[in-house]
């Protein structure tokens, strides 16, 4: 097993929703084009988006209290690979993987690289962990990494970054991205700026390794693990930071990452119009990093994001780019499952922005009708896109409907006996 699901059951999944997909497409592209809008325009740029995979989420995550690990989960890397390739697939919406580490563990890149070329996949960013210990290191992260007191810790987390720089690099990676979860409980554990002035250094030594057609990418958290002071808790922080570090050096925005309604598309914009912003981590939460599927708890947080990345890409042409990965945990759902949906649902965010009426937006900001301005982002959200997203996966060979398709092709099924379960395994690492 291990391989991607037969593409005769997923055309005979395609034959049993085809007439009524045409239908609903039809009834859409009339209700469009009674707007001005061409369907098919849309319908071309749904089939050019990508959103890539965190390695991480296609296992069972868990939190801080328990894990209740699922059937037939990803044992190694290649496992993952394989269950993206299957999300890849059935959206056609996901072609990079992300991978973290050491949660993955390599020991032969060019057989990773070669497996992920035959699935039709490629590595997006890479991910470091200097926020736990791992079996055998010579310094503990307890008291933090790239800002850690003892120089030699500081030196160990340099370290480690540089060794995924050198993973990423033979994987054909572009990126690296670095969240650490570096500050004080108490006040009084660090001193604030002198821990700031060491994570610096040691970003400046892991930034002068950086190939040339790389960038790094800082991830900030308001808290969590750090309860009282994160070093890289906010934007102002990162963009500092990159401003310091210099033009490969990129803000991540996780949409997790901030105090409960802050305004996370503002921050987009303010980034984007400084050149800074880099890429995200797209998940939804309720209360803080809860790395929920996106779109399930505030889809129209997630449209005004996209609304001002349209903004950003009407404004600086074909050069503005970002990087874009999934980063969510799951519990009580099957990791596939999740994240196709939410794979669906961050596309659905993209094409809903595209619609927005950009002139008349204009025009009602620039005449102060407020009502009307409102009015028209809230026209572009509302309207239901689903066949636009479905007829895109169709014409370039996904399912019309993936969580349906993947339930009946029995694909948890038949991993569940290749890869029986491990008694306290962890997919991610996180316990
Ligand atoms: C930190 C974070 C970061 C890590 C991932 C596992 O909360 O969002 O991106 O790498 O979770
Ligand atoms: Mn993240
Ligand atoms: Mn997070």
């Amino acid at each position: 097993m291990g391989t991607l699901i037969d593409q005769a059951l997923v055309a005979e999944h395609n034959a049993k929703l085809k007439a009524d997909l045409d239908a609903d497409y039809e009834a859409l592209a009339g209700s469009l084009s009674r707007r001005g809008v061409d369907i098919e325009t849309l319908t071309a740029q749904a089939e050019k988006f990508a959103v890539a995979l965190p390695s991480w989420g296609a296992g069972t995550g868990g939190t801080r209290f328990a894990r209740f690990p699922g059937k037939g989960e990803p044992r190694n890397v290649f496992e993952k690979l394989d269950d993206c390739a299957v999300i890849h697939q059935l959206t056609r919406a996901t072609p990079g993987v992300s991978l973290h580490f050491p949660w993955d563990k390599i020991s032969d890149t060019a057989e990773l690289r070669e497996k992920a070329r035959s699935h039709g996949l490629y590595f997006d960013l890479v991910n470091s962990n200097t926020f736990q210990d791992q079996p055998g290191q010579a310094h503990t992260y307890k008291y933090g990494s790239l800002t850690a007191q003892n120089a030699a810790a500081r030196e160990q987390a340099v370290a480690h970054n540089i060794e995924c720089i050198e993973l990423g690099r033979a994987l054909g990676s572009k990126g690296l991205t670095v969240w650490i979860g570096d500050g004080a409980n108490f006040p009084g554990q660090n001193n604030l700026r002198g821990s700031l002035e060491r994570y610096l250094d040691s970003m400046r030594a892991i930034y002068a390794a950086l190939p040339d057609d790389w960038q790094v990418y800082i991830e900030h958290k308001l808290f969590e693990p750090a309860f009282y002071a994160t070093t890289i808790a906010d934007w102002g922080t990162s963009f500092a930071c990159a401003q310091e570090l210099g033009p490969k050096a990129k803000c991540l925005v996780d949409l997790g990452h901030h105090a409960p309604n802050t305004n996370i598309e503002m921050i987009v914009a303010r980034l984007a119009q400084f050149g800074k912003l880099g890429g995200f981590h797209f998940n939804d939460s309720k209360y803080g990093d809860d790395d929920l599927d996106s779109g399930s708890i505030n889809p129209f947080q997630l449209f005004l994001v996209f609304n001002e990345l349209a903004d950003a890409a009407q404004r600086e042409g074909a050069s503005f780019k970002t990087a874009n990965m999934l980063d969510q945990s799951h519990n009580v759902t099957d990791p596939i499952e999740s994240l196709m949906s939410s794979a669906v649902e961050v596309q659905r965010a993209f094409v809903q922005a595209a619609l927005v009426d950009r002139e008349a937006l204009r025009g009602f900001q620039e005449s102060n009708d407020v009502l009307n301005a409102a009015q028209t982002l809230k026209k572009a959200f509302r309207t239901d896109v689903s066949p636009i997203l479905a007829m895109a996966r169709l014409r370039i060979g996904g399912a019309i409907d993936p969580v349906a398709a993947y339930r009946s092709a029995g694909y948890r099924e038949q991993v569940a006996v290749a890869r029986p379960a491990k008694a306290g395994a962890s997919s991610s690492g996180i316990v």
